[in-house]
């Protein structure tokens, strides 16, 4: 079934007559064209998809499901929404309350003079529950970005700064196929790595450290995410016990995994590993979050998720530890949530490496 009619059969049971598509990639995700900006208008029974002469042409080559309509200076895209929805008798509106500016939403309050109905969650419940063609996107950007791995694994060297192999990474995936970053990449080395989200700097790699690299690109709009630390020259003991924690913790995760767990408990499956052996305060994010067109949907993996993971949603399983002003450690690979458990979209090699 295409996109607009799951969104169409959705709009129906809210009893919506109407629906305009604000978000950049939900209007991806409906037409299978992505522009910069524009709007998609649903109907019960027809969609439009509206653009500028920057668009069109490749527009109506592509977009799938709706009637292409290009707007111009005098014929501007708030006047075509209004048409539409005046022609068909329109009185509500649902409008993406989660992407929509206040500035925009007053603008458009102000032309259309008809009420709106919050309604981002249409689009976002549809994105959780993947099709097998956007894993497959997923598949291919994550193959993209174990080859860099690959690659960089034999590139990393003492006297290398986090800057230069965040440059190499992004590198290698470019030069492999991906169409753009699902995320600004982190490289993180020696203390840095104790920060989860750590911006990669000038800082020297350096014998006896960790580095921590997590990065992802883009296949069709659909982004992975993976992270993966490693050694260089030597690790301590206590590097090494932090280092197989995080990884029995991930696995567990991982055998938690299945359609129907509460994304809580399988948080918990990761996180009593890790409390367990004395780290417990030391973990402080969510062991995973969906990952598709945006890197991070819902639902999620975390102590704070009360909803179940449905067959077909793609949620990543990052455990970390990570002691301030010493190191850390964070080993993440993709899942794709199935009845029965889970696929394991990340094939690189998670075995402390030593280079
Ligand atoms: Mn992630």
């Amino acid at each position: 079934m295409s996109n607009i009619k799951k969104i169409q059969q959705a709009m129906l049971s809210e009893g919506l007559d109407a629906l305009w598509l604000y978000d950049e990639l939900d209007r991806l995700y409906a037409s299978g064209f992505l522009t910069s900006d524009g709007a998609v208008v649903i109907l019960p029974e027809k969609a439009y998809f509206i653009t500028d002469s920057r668009y069109i042409e490749a527009a109506r080559l592509e977009v799938r499901d709706a009637e292409v309509i290009m707007c111009t200076n005098t014929d501007r895209e708030s006047d075509i929404i209004k048409r539409i929805l005046n022609e068909n008798g329109i009185t509500e509106l649902g409008v993406q309350d989660g992407s929509l500016s206040y500035r925009e939403y007053l603008r458009m309050q102000g032309i259309l003079d008809i009420s709106f109905v919050p309604s981002q969650n249409i689009t976002a419940a549809l994105r959780e529950i993947k099709e097998r063609c956007e894993v497959d996107n997923i598949v291919r950007a994550q193959r993209i970005a174990e080859k860099a791995l690959d690659f960089v694994l034999g590139f990393i060297k003492p006297g290398l700064t986090e800057r230069e192999v965040t440059a190499e990474i992004e590198y290698q995936m470019t030069r492999n196929g991906a169409e753009g970053l699902a995320f600004e990449t982190i490289c993180v080395t020696g203390a840095n790595t104790s920060r989860p989200h750590g911006v990669p700097s000038d800082n020297k790699l350096k014998s006896g450290d960790f580095v921590t690299m997590d990065f992802g690109c883009k296949i069709n709009g659909y982004c992975s995410d993976m992270t993966r630390t490693v050694a260089l020259g030597s690790v301590t003991g206590e590097m090494r016990r932090v280092y197989e924690t995080v990884l029995e913790a991930q696995l567990a995760g991982e055998r938690a995994a299945h359609a129907g767990v509460i994304g809580r408990d399988m948080d918990k499956a990761a996180r009593d590993i890790i409390e367990n052996a004395g780290y417990g305060e030391y973990f402080g994010h969510g062991l995973g979050h969906s990952v598709g067109l945006y890197i991070h949907e819902s639902p999620n993996a975390s102590p704070r998720e009360g909803r179940p993971l449905p067959a077909g949603t793609v949620v990543t399983n990052e455990p970390g530890i990570y002691l301030p002003g010493k190191f850390g450690v964070r080993i993440e690979d993709m899942l794709h949530i199935t009845k029965d458990g889970a696929e394991n979209l990340t094939k690189a090699p998670k075995n402390l490496i030593i280079l």
